[in-house]
């Protein structure tokens, strides 16, 4: 039976970290689920729509397009969808001790819910310290975020989206 991995996120923008870590779980299972899940905790600068675009541009830039399905969830649990399309991971990526803290009370609740396990994948070091929030902030005020982004993200942000 193949392997099934759903990598949720805001994506809000997609970054390098997050392209690693697709690349890495890429690597470990047949089908890969990106899914960008509205989260109620945080103020969005990029349409859902947008970002599906950004996300899909990225993962073909990146060459693993052919195992990589992009799509957005917002209508309930997380396991739901993941259930939905017969994945028995989910795929998260660790930064830090903040990350471990915030997503092990997730992963066992989800496990609870769903029998879901979820694995944590740890980044190359040169990315460990990228987040959209990070990114948000300097492409908002004008700075130059193309080390932080994948190219196409890049270009968007320099110029669609200044003043976001
Ligand atoms: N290096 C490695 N990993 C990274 C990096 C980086 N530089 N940047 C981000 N990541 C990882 C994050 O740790 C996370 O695993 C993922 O990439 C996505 O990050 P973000 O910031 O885009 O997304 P978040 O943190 O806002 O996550 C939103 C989710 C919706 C995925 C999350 O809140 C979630 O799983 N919600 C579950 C909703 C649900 O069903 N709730 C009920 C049961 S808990």
């Amino acid at each position: 039976s193949s392997r099934i991995a759903v990598v949720p996120g805001s994506f809000d923008p997609p970054t390098l970290g997050h392209l690693d870590v697709i690349q890495r779980a890429a690597r470990l299972y047949d089908e890969l689920h990106v899914l960008v899940v509205h989260n109620p905790d945080k103020q969005a600068m990029l349409p859902v729509a947008q970002r599906l675009t950004l996300l899909e541009e990225s993962i073909a830039a990146a060459g693993v397009a052919g195992k990589v399905i992009v799509g957005s969830w917002s209508m309930g649990l997380l396991v739901d969808y993941a259930r939905d399309v017969n994945a028995g991971v989910l795929v998260k990526g660790i930064r830090s001790q903040v990350d471990v803290a915030y997503e092990s009370p997730m992963a066992i609740v989800n496990r609870h819910l769903a029998d879901i396990e979820t694995v944590f994948l740890l980044p190359d070091p040169a990315h460990a310290l990228v987040s959209s929030s990070l990114v948000r902030q300097v492409a908002s005020l004008g700075g130059d975020v193309s080390a932080f982004v994948p190219p196409a993200v890049a270009r968007f942000l320099d110029t669609g989206a200044r003043g976001l």
